[in-house]
């Protein structure tokens, strides 16, 4: 009786999602006043200019060679891959074409994990539009592109003002031959908590319709539970469900039993009766060993049916090795990054993996040459996000202590800066493990993996430690994420909760035993839609209204930040990160058949109130902006 009070507390409904938060918030929907598009992208450039992108260090643009863009001629007209394959057979046809074919398959991760990893998920729609032909055209033999969800749909609002769906469905029109595949976080979606059955169901449904073929579908704590709706809802769409085992712990290590090869076979062969049409281990943080990940795949080559999907990371260098071993033991489908995107947090070269097993039985069918003009374009356009890179210099054997996922990396590193304890990261990652510990020994992935980064935020910035936290506890305010996982928000860990840390934390507070999905109140899109609709004064799509039941906050600000200005998507990387130079001159679509040219003539001085006026040429016409200087 007391589930309904916890699912109707106030700081829940608020979370992530609610259909009150227009009534609640209404100075969010204050808009600029309206100006044409080119004095809006003007105003965003003499806002980066003067006062930088934040986060970036403001100044001299610096100097980026063009990146290199391997000739794609006109479309192909005859598209043939696995999307082809898909379409014409079905979700069954796909399967057993996977599994009569010879090869070893495998998945780019380039456009998604890839960047996520080592960029903090920063690149932009706009780069990825600029290859995403040439690699349909130059790895058509891939079996899927993972090129959306995780991270990327909060991030491209959140921080490059764009739309993830939009995004998609551009990505679709270039690249028609290669299935897409999408990291789907099983009742949380692409957010950081559950959300109503309904929003699961409607997400797959809609995602689906704008272009994913193949969702990989995890739930953060590995419970079967947290999964169930998004696979069905999957299968109902006609697409393709990978069930996901999310790898922790280390099978070779007979005292670390909580997480066995058994634990490990008995979720799969449940996910394959769920009704999984395909297997993914999933190993985040990349801890599935090389030996280990081959007794792992022979046990479930054994024990289950469906095609096996591995995902790693190569933290400790390790990971080319486990691919191999993987490769020995049976794997039908492997995960890669282009190799100018690969290594260190992110997944292994799938150009070395492509170059190991040549001559070999089962080698790719994928062309070095053509690789590796793919991944000229990446390493041209890396330079545009290096302030977004971790640091890490080199492999680190370090993971297999802190356990930390190679997507949580330089999120969490980004993230200690932020509150002021960049200083102190290495005490933040011990904290981490000694989270984990705390915790029982869960499994971190998003948005499990962000309760422990959290914590370990709080208990550093705090000095707290495992053995001060039950008395001090008393006395402080948890973090809100931390309090939600305690109260069963993001499902159960196997194992359970530890109880004493547990009622530290929330003290007194209602906790669930159930799926929150179960309790949470559906969405009422229509109702929402209206309210959405009539506070933006525009019509509002599908997906806009899924992108606001998902993020409201994010997804109002990102219209504010459009409503000022304009339709920064459309700026090339550099001039987005730095504006542009004195004498610059860049051309901008931002329309089929509409192309504004800007050219920066000069800067003024500060005035004595603080303001500097920029020298445009707009089309040719001069045009000045003022903006504050907050320096
Ligand atoms: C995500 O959920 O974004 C992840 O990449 C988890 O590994
Ligand atoms: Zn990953």
């Amino acid at each position: 009786p007391f589930l309904t009070n916890v699912v109707q507390h106030p700081s829940f409904l608020t979370g992530e999602y609610s259909t009150a938060y227009i009534d609640s918030t209404p100075e969010l929907f204050q808009f600029a006043k309206r100006q044409d598009r080119g004095t809006k992208l003007l105003t965003f450039i003499g806002q980066t200019i003067v006062n930088g992108y934040p986060g970036l260090p403001v100044g001299a643009k610096p100097a980026f060679a063009a990146p290199r863009i391997p000739a794609t001629s006109v479309r192909q007209c005859d598209p043939s891959g696995t999307k082809q394959i898909l379409e014409q057979r079905g979700v069954q046809g796909l399967i057993d074409w996977t599994r009569q074919q010879s090869k070893l398959l495998v998945t780019d991760t380039t456009f998604r994990d890839g960047h996520q990893s080592l960029l903090a998920t920063r690149v932009r729609t706009y780069d990825l539009l600029q290859i995403a032909e040439a690699t349909g055209k130059y790895a058509s033999d891939l079996f899927s592109l993972e090129m959306w969800g995780g991270a990327t749909f909060d991030t491209s609002m959140r921080f490059l003002h764009e739309d993830p769906w939009e995004r998609l469905q551009l990505l679709r029109e270039r690249i028609p031959n290669v299935l897409f595949q999408m990291l789907l976080r099983g009742a949380n979606a692409v957010g950081y908590s559950n959300y109503p059955d309904n929003v699961i169901r409607k997400f797959v449904q809609l995602s689906a319709a704008a272009g994913i073929d193949v969702f990989r579908i995890f739930d953060s704590l590995n419970w079967i539970e947290g999964m169930r709706v998004a696979i069905d809802a999957v299968a109902e769409a006609g697409k393709v469900a990978e069930a996901t085992i999310c790898y922790t712990g280390n099978i070779l290590d007979p005292k670390r039993d909580k997480y066995s090869l058994q634990y490990y076979v008995d979720l799969a062969k449940t996910l394959e009766k769920t009704g999984a049409h395909i297997l993914c281990i999933k190993d985040m943080a990349g801890l599935l060993k090389p030996f280990a990940a081959y007794k792992l795949i022979r046990a479930l080559k054994q024990e289950i049916g469906i095609p096996i999907h591995l995902h790693t990371h190569d933290t400790s260098g390790n990971q080319m090795a486990t691919l191999l071993k993987a490769y020995e033991a049976g794997v039908d489908i492997v995960d890669a990054a282009l190799s100018s995107m690969s290594g260190l947090t992110s997944q292994p070269s799938l150009n070395g993996l492509v170059a190991s097993v040549q001559g070999m039985e089962r080698e790719t069918g994928l062309d070095l040459h053509n690789l590796q003009l793919l991944s000229d374009f990446w390493e041209d356009i890396r330079p545009y996000y290096r302030e977004f890179e971790s640091g890490m210099k080199s492999p680190s054997s370090e993971v297999y202590l802190h356990e930390m996922p190679g997507g949580q990396y330089t999120n969490l590193h980004q993230q200690a800066k932020a509150v002021g304890l960049g200083e102190r990261w290495e005490e933040v990652k011990t904290m981490y493990r000694t989270v984990n510990h705390l915790f029982g020994d869960i499994v971190k992935v998003t948005p499990s993996s962000k309760v422990v980064g959290d914590m370990a935020l709080f208990m550093v910035q705090n000095n707290l430690t495992e053995e001060t936290i039950y008395e001090k506890g008393d006395r402080v305010d948890f973090p809100e994420s931390v309090i939600q996982f305690m109260q069963g928000y993001l499902g159960q860990p196997t194992g359970g909760f530890p109880e004493q840390l547990r009622s530290v934390i929330l003290k007194g507070r209602d906790y669930l035993t159930t799926r929150p999905g179960e309790l949470l109140p559906p969405a009422d899109f229509d109702k929402t839609g209206a309210e959405l609709s009539a506070k933006l004064g525009r019509p509002v799509s599908e997906f806009d209204i899924m992108s606001y039941i998902m993020y409201p906050k994010v997804f109002v600000e990102k219209e504010k930040y459009a409503a000022e200005f304009g339709q920064v998507a459309a700026l090339d990387t550099p001039t987005f990160f730095y504006g542009l130079q004195v004498g610059e001159e860049i051309a901008v679509n931002i329309e089929a058949g509409k192309t504004l040219i800007i050219k920066l003539v000069s800067v003024g001085p500060i005035a004595a109130d603080g303001c500097q006026t920029l020298f445009f040429e707009l089309n040719g016409q001069p045009r000045e902006v003022t903006i504050r200087n907050l320096s």
